[in-house]
């Protein structure tokens, strides 16, 4: 699924960067992670209908946990590196002090180091413990964790039939197996049409004869029910759910990946939303199988939304909803998390997903806007629900980051009309001659004018009204000063709100926002409005801080491109301080003005700044 956290990414882009030593980079590892924390933990929002005691201390032990989550991804980077083949003495050692590998954490203390080591393993190769899933039953129960009001409710007799597709590529047998048979168990087989498998070209053994032989058992029973869809060359996720939409040939089609497991009366809600409106396009309820142990942790209800970098993330439910006081009814949905269930032929109607996207990302955010401003709508469904396993890590797709931006500037570029500087600026990257080639995009804007479609703004305003807007930013990107040009100002670490000199990297804690009301915000460009996590420059008594900036909005800065940064009130300027102690031989202040000069990146108004 798309919704990938970017922990992972972050932490691989700094421990591959250039230019700064190991302890240095793993510091700062330190101060993204905590920054991660902070942004991304909050989402899911607390349940409002739940007291505060319980609410906050539930809300505490799901940060905690993620916390540690954090902190395991970050130390097995470190330590986790892939060992090159051949050099067995190494790695046996190596495998040794794997034992604090997140992986052990909470399993398999008691297993002999040779098991250990074959688990880990496995575990780099796929990001979970595909030495347990080995070892678990492929029919075996998971909770049903629906609400109370879903289990009484009938459905009529007349649903129409789905395709179930699961794309995967070098996926552990047991985890492919398993989604299976749970799809088979858990789907009332009168109306589970057939299955389709999509092979996106791995290279495992394992999968071409073991997973033929189960294929070949199975529909010796009942012939063409499971159809396996082989791509001769990687086509990536993109195409994979199309090419398997392209196999089947139920009314309605299921579009998953192959490591998940359905939770009972999973089909039926959808099936009947579905008949009832076959524009609406729906995803069940996600809970989380444990990379490590297999358990299922329960996910509160959320609906699927997105961040300014087109990073899907779990949202609140609507207002609308928690009024109608129902946990059962569907839940109001801006874009998907990768995973859904639409109309066959509707799906055709409105242009399939972008087959001009590649490898991963920024698909289920495209489809959300596309077909809620081109007349259909979205939905999350509390009474259908799967588990889904949120890998530690994906091994394979080191340049993943890449690829999302990629796709997400092609989602710009069709859909977001004036909103689209806002993708621009959330990655940190000018808007003319980005460098990045994002493909042709021609007869995606054809679909859109084809489908009279709505704007951005339309879709902003009516269905994802906690998108935050920066319509008055002016100049954006990373902020140096003439004085020395390798360091940028950089939000440093995210507990104490002091904002540091750091080796320019472009990353996240070095966004700088210039709005035209004078605050100068470092850092996320914070998506929501239920976050109030935007950080803005403030003069504290002559230090420099960064305070949320809706606190900040009386002590602001003025700046023009390659002038002084001067706060209105103080008079002082943000300049580089010599040092002795620090590491770069400055610091930054706020002083009587000496003539220093700063430049930011980008200028989105060429006269403003
Ligand atoms: C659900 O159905 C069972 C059996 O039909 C019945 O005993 C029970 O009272 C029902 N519960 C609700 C909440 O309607
Ligand atoms: C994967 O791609 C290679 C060529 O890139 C091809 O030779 C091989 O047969 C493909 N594998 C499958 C399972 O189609
Ligand atoms: C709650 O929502 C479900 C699903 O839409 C509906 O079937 C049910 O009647 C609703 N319950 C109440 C009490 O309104
Ligand atoms: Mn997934």
């Amino acid at each position: 699924m798309a919704c990938t956290r970017r922990t992972k990414t972050l932490v691989s882009t700094c421990v591959i960067l250039s230019g700064m030593t190991n302890i240095v980079c793993l510091l700062y590892v330190g101060w993204v992670t905590n920054f991660l924390a902070n942004v991304y933990v909050k989402v899911p929002e607390p349940v409002p209908e739940k007291k505060l005691e319980e609410d906050s201390k539930g809300e505490t032990l799901r940060i905690i946990e993620r916390l540690d989550r954090l902190e395991n991804v970050v130390n097995q980077h470190i330590q986790e590196t892939p060992q090159k083949a051949g050099d067995n003495a190494a790695v046996e050692l190596v495998a040794e002090s794997f034992s604090d590998s997140s992986l052990f954490s909470r399993w398999g203390q008691g297993l002999s180091p040779e098991t250990r080591r074959v688990a880990l393993k496995k575990f780099q190769y796929y990001g979970y413990n595909s030495y347990l899933s080995d070892r678990l039953p492929l029919d075996r129960p998971i909770p049903d964790l629906r609400p109370d009001g879903c289990r009484n409710s009938s459905y009529p007799p007349n649903l129409p039939q789905v395709s179930i597709v699961f794309i995967f590529v070098n996926e552990a047998l047991s985890v492919i197996l398993r989604s299976i048979r749970s799809a088979l168990l858990r789907t009332p087989p009168h109306l589970l049409h057939e299955i389709i498998l999509v092979d996106d070209n791995s290279s495992d053994e394992e999968l071409k004869e073991k997973l033929q032989d189960f294929v070949d058992e199975t529909n010796g029973q009942r012939p063409g029910f499971i159809k396996v869809v082989r791509h001769a060359k990687q086509e990536g996720l993109i195409r994979a759910r199309v090419s398997g939409w392209r196999a089947a040939s139920a009314p309605v089609v299921a579009l998953f990946d192959a490591h998940v497991e359905f939770s009972v009366g999973w089909a039926e809600p959808i099936l009947q939303r579905i008949r009832e409106d076959r524009t609406r396009v729906i995803s069940p309820s996600f809970d989380n199988i444990k990379y490590d142990t297999f358990e299922i942790e329960e996910y509160p209800l959320s609906a699927q939304g997105f961040d300014w970098e087109l990073w899907c993330r779990y949202l609140n439910p609507p207002k609308s909803w928690w009024n109608q006081n129902n946990n059962s009814a569907p839940i109001r949905s801006p874009a998907l998390i990768g995973c859904f269930v639409v109309d066959r032929k509707y799906f055709e109607e409105i242009g399939l997903l972008d087959e001009g996207m590649e490898v991963y990302g920024g698909e289920n955010v495209e489809l959300g806007i596309r077909v809620w401003q081109c007349g259909g709508s979205v939905e999350v469904l509390p009474c259908s629900r799967i588990a889904h396993i949120e890998r530690a890590h994906k091994p394979y797709t080191e340049d993943l980051t890449a690829h999302v931006r990629r796709n997400a500037l092609r989602v710009a570029e069709v859909w977001m009309d004036e909103f689209k500087s806002h993708v621009y600026m959330a990655w940190n990257i000018p808007q003319r001659d980005s460098g990045i080639e994002i493909g042709d995009v021609s007869e995606r804007r054809a679909l859109r004018k084809r489908l009279q479609c709505r704007t951005f703004r339309w879709y902003l305003v009516n269905v994802y009204s906690e998108m935050r807007m920066y319509m008055d930013t002016i100049a954006y990107g990373v902020l140096k000063n003439s004085l020395k040009s390798d360091l940028c100002l950089d939000q440093g670490p995210d507990t104490d709100n002091i904002p540091i000199l750091y080796i320019c990297h472009g990353m996240t804690p070095q966004n700088v926002y210039y709005t035209s009301s004078q605050q100068l915000h470092v850092g996320v460009l914070s998506p929501t409005i239920d976050d109030d996590d935007n950080k803005c420059l403030v003069d504290v008594n002559s230090r420099p801080r960064l305070i949320e900036c809706s606190y900040a909005k009386a002590n602001t800065h003025s700046f023009t491109q390659g002038g002084p940064i001067q706060n209105r009130k103080s008079k002082r300027c943000l300049e580089l301080v010599e040092s002795s102690d620090t590491e770069f031989g400055y610091q930054l202040g706020l002083q009587k003005c000496s003539g220093q000069k700063w430049t930011v990146s980008h200028l989105l108004t060429a006269s403003s700044v």
